[in-house]
């Protein structure tokens, strides 16, 4: 019986240019076969979960052996195909976004058709089905910092970009707190060390406890106060006002209210005692 196959080409996948605001995205090809002599479909898909704010997609084809029948939008994600050209040369470009900016969830955003052009010789699918995608091509220098890896057919991406985390700091978002910041640290020091662009307030020289720290990341707001170790009185310093009020908690002569709770745990245990005041005497000795 004479082997029907479906394929005799090589596509050459280029990817680049997706503008990835935070999370993680991938991009899935995938060839079908075993539908049909001359034709031959191609799915995009992709799994987002931090947004794409608009993206476009480089497929670079055999034009001599297939060409683009035609193309379908998939239903899974919310996301719209703006365009799909071809240049009828082998490149075509796939530009797509979401009608309120961000792309969002998982699926298949198009099928591509292509068709088998006339007097090719017949291949075995499992030999001429290849898919390629360059790391080279992908680039976007809004990332500060972009990883990929990149196996046939399936290119993914981390982008640390506009995420409200920090290395440095404790943020708890359910709680609304950054904890963990030690006593003098600057706004600007803050700043960096935030993954996005944040507003302080007051804006003042040194964070503070108490700070309300605002942060607009992905379109969605979040609000923090911030919480600096030992500072209770909120200069952002370890001062003798400080002792002096620790004390006066641990003698249960003050009560304090829970940020102030947290900034006179020194030692984060949960208590406030004399451990923390030992700990805060040493700090103030060693900036005199
Ligand atoms: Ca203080
Ligand atoms: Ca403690």
């Amino acid at each position: 019986m004479k082997q029907i196959t479906a394929l005799l080409m090589a596509i050459m996948l280029t990817l680049c240019l997706l503008k990835v605001k935070g999370g993680d995205a991938s991009v899935v090809f995938n060839l079908e076969g075993g539908n049909g002599v001359n034709s031959v479909p191609l799915t995009v898909s992709l799994a987002v979960n931090g947004g794409i704010s608009g993206a476009s997609v480089n497929i670079i084809y055999d034009y001599k052996k297939v060409k683009l029948a035609g193309w379908e939008k998939g239903a899974a994600l919310n996301c719209d195909i703006i365009s799909v050209d071809d240049n009828g040369f082998g490149q075509l470009r796939l530009v797509f976004c979401a009608s309120d900016g961000y792309v969002r969830g998982t699926g298949e955003l198009l099928r591509l058709m292509f068709d088998r052009l006339p007097g090719n010789p017949e291949a075995s699918f499992d030999s001429v089905v290849y898919v390629k995608i360059d790391n080279k091509a992908v680039f976007d220098t809004s990332y500060r910092e972009a990883a990929y890896s990149s196996s046939p057919g399936i290119l993914s991406f981390t982008a640390s970009k506009d995420s409200f985390t920090s290395e440095k700091y404790t943020i708890d978002i359910d709680a609304g707190l950054i904890t963990d910041i030690p006593p003098m640290t600057t706004a600007e020091e803050f700043r960096a060390a935030i993954g996005c662009p944040v507003t302080l307030s007051p804006e003042g020289e040194y964070i503070t406890t108490g700070t309300v720290v605002t942060a607009m990341t992905d379109g969605v707001e979040y609000i923090c106060t911030a919480v600096v170790s030992g500072d209770v009185n909120g200069n952002g310093k370890n001062d003798a006002a400080d002792y002096i009020i620790v004390r006066r908690i641990i003698l249960r002569m003050i009560m304090p209210d829970d940020i102030e709770s947290l900034a006179a745990d020194l030692n984060g245990n949960g208590r406030i005692d004399a451990a923390d005041y030992i700990l805060l005497r040493r700090r103030i000795m060693r900036q005199e």
